[in-house]
């Protein structure tokens, strides 16, 4: 049985979302976001740099949400959500996959740093500035990309589920109102049930 070690607001939305879209059983553990929690050698066994989430399969453990999409894919996915390996429409599938950890979220994550190193003494405004602008171009890039399709494949796939969260991401730290189809975009992908559980998942 799976298990997801959750935080709501975290990257284990992306996991339960996944879960939900392909009707998997799986279970979740509510985990502290404590410093300290994620501090301890109990956690640092399951995630050695204290982040969340984690997923377990068995004897599996596992950390790096994107990492968590493809296996489940992979393993439970009978094909479903992704396209097939070697196509170029698995290449994008890739491609949109990445870009939403690697490349979108890292700015964001960086805002996140930046406000807790310098609580004490106040952010610096213009860091803050710099990396909400490129945040703001990984979301143009986003924009562009459905600007005529639903979803960034065109059929909704684990990709949306990669990008769904950074874009939820981005309206917490970088809001923007310039980007219409990608509002467009997160607003339908919040219309799916599996998104709806996966965000209100361990929220009071
Ligand atoms: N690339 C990692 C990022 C993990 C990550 O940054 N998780 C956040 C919550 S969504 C966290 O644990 N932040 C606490 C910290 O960085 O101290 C993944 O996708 O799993």
């Amino acid at each position: 049985m799976l298990k997801i070690y959750h935080v709501p607001r975290t990257r284990s939305v992306r996991v339960i979302w996944l879960c939900e879209e392909l009707g998997i059983p799986y279970e979740v553990e509510s985990i502290s976001f404590d410093p300290e929690f994620r501090a301890s050698p109990e956690w640092r066994k399951m995630n050695p740099v204290g982040k969340v989430p984690v997923l377990t399969d068995g004897d599996l453990t596992m950390f790096e949400s994107g990492a968590m999409v493809q296996y489940i894919l992979d393993r439970y996915g009978n094909g479903k959500l992704q396209p097939a390996i070697g196509t170029p429409e698995h290449a994008l599938y890739l491609q949109w996959s990445w870009f939403a950890e690697a490349t979108f979220a890292r700015p964001l994550g960086e805002i996140v740093s930046h406000g807790r190193a310098f609580a004490k003494t106040g952010v610096i405004p213009e860091v803050v500035a710099e990396l909400q602008d490129r945040s703001h171009l990984c979301l143009q890039a986003i924009d562009q990309a459905v600007q005529n399709k639903d979803f960034l494949l065109g059929e909704f796939s684990a990709a949306d589920i990669m990008m769904g969260y950074t874009v939820m991401l981005t309206e917490m730290l970088a809001p923007s109102d310039n980007c219409p189809n990608a509002s467009a975009y997160w607003a339908r992908l919040q219309e799916r049930q599996a998104c709806q559980k996966a965000i209100g998942y361990g929220l009071k």
